[in-house]
């Protein structure tokens, strides 16, 4: 309740913030992209990470209003990132909501945004119960111009089938497999196969969580087409990451 309390205060106060983290494309290895992702200065907790605030924001149905607003910011903040697409993680509680349409083409109109520079990341949860409304709104979400990511890839219960029944611009390969990979290993094998799936159905792969340069040795090797983590930067503010954009050769 204390904690409830609080973030209904910080989005009043202005205390959330989003921070941003680099998306390279292995081909041109420039930065492509960048995925927004929310922080919460805290007065007396410091920064509180989003897995210890969007589960309640998401029991309060604070998610919807929090989500509206790293939507805007992340559009915003990309117009003076004119050369990268901005991707923002939708909560399943977000994606349910029957304004979503509406309100993601509200902040691209408002903020003028072009909506294929925007890509939106849901979770395989999404597809779960509702297969078919998941369908409409996400032809909904197509038909505003915007992409779409299917994210954490691989941790879900979904069938390798919704990759075919739902219009991905993207798949982007969960951290864990990224992690465990060592050459020759049981997720070193996901990973390819992943990686080939992604490229026959004609979607970007992404890998999540890359921090070694093995790891991005492998992935480029695999033909893996953007990879993203610690190895490159961990996601930073946006003057921070301004200075990180000038600075990549
Ligand atoms: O940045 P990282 O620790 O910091 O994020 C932890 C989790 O919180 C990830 O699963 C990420 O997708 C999620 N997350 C980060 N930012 C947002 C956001 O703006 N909206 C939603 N729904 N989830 C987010
Ligand atoms: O669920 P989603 O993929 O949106 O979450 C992104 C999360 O992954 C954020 O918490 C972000 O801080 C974290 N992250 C990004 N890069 C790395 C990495 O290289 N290693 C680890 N362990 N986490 C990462
Ligand atoms: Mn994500
Ligand atoms: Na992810």
């Amino acid at each position: 309740k204390a904690l409830e309390y609080d973030l209904r205060q910080a989005v009043l106060k202005h205390e959330l913030e989003v921070h941003y983290q680099p998306l390279i494309d292995l081909d041109s290895k420039s930065i492509v992209a960048v995925e927004a992702l929310v922080r919460w200065r805290h007065p007396s907790r410091g920064l509180v990470s989003p897995m210890d605030f969007i589960p309640l924001a998401e029991e309060t149905g604070l998610i919807v209003g929090i989500g509206e607003w790293v939507l805007e910011k992340a559009c915003t903040q990309a117009l003076s990132w004119p050369q990268l697409r901005v991707a923002v993680n939708l909560s399943p509680i977000q994606f349910r909501n029957r304004d979503l349409i509406e309100t993601v083409r509200d902040v691209l109109t408002r903020t003028g945004l072009e909506p294929a520079r925007l890509e939106l990341e849901i979770t395989e949860s999404v597809l779960i119960n509702d297969a078919s409304s998941a369908l409409d709104i996400l032809n909904a979400l197509k038909d505003l111009g915007v992409r779409i990511a299917m994210d954490d890839f691989g941790t879900g219960y979904s069938s390798l089938g919704y990759l075919n029944s739902f219009p991905f611009d993207k798949i982007k390969i969960d951290r864990s497999f990224i992690g465990d990979m060592n050459g020759k290993d049981k997720s070193s094998a996901i990973v390819r196969s992943v990686i080939t799936l992604g490229q026959s159905l004609n979607m970007t792969t992404t890998a999540e969580g890359v921090e070694t340069a093995e790891q991005a040795t492998f992935l480029t090797q695999e033909g893996c087409n953007q990879i993203q983590g610690y190895y490159f930067s961990r996601p930073i503010a946006a003057d921070e990451f301004t200075i990180f954009l000038e600075n990549w050769t």
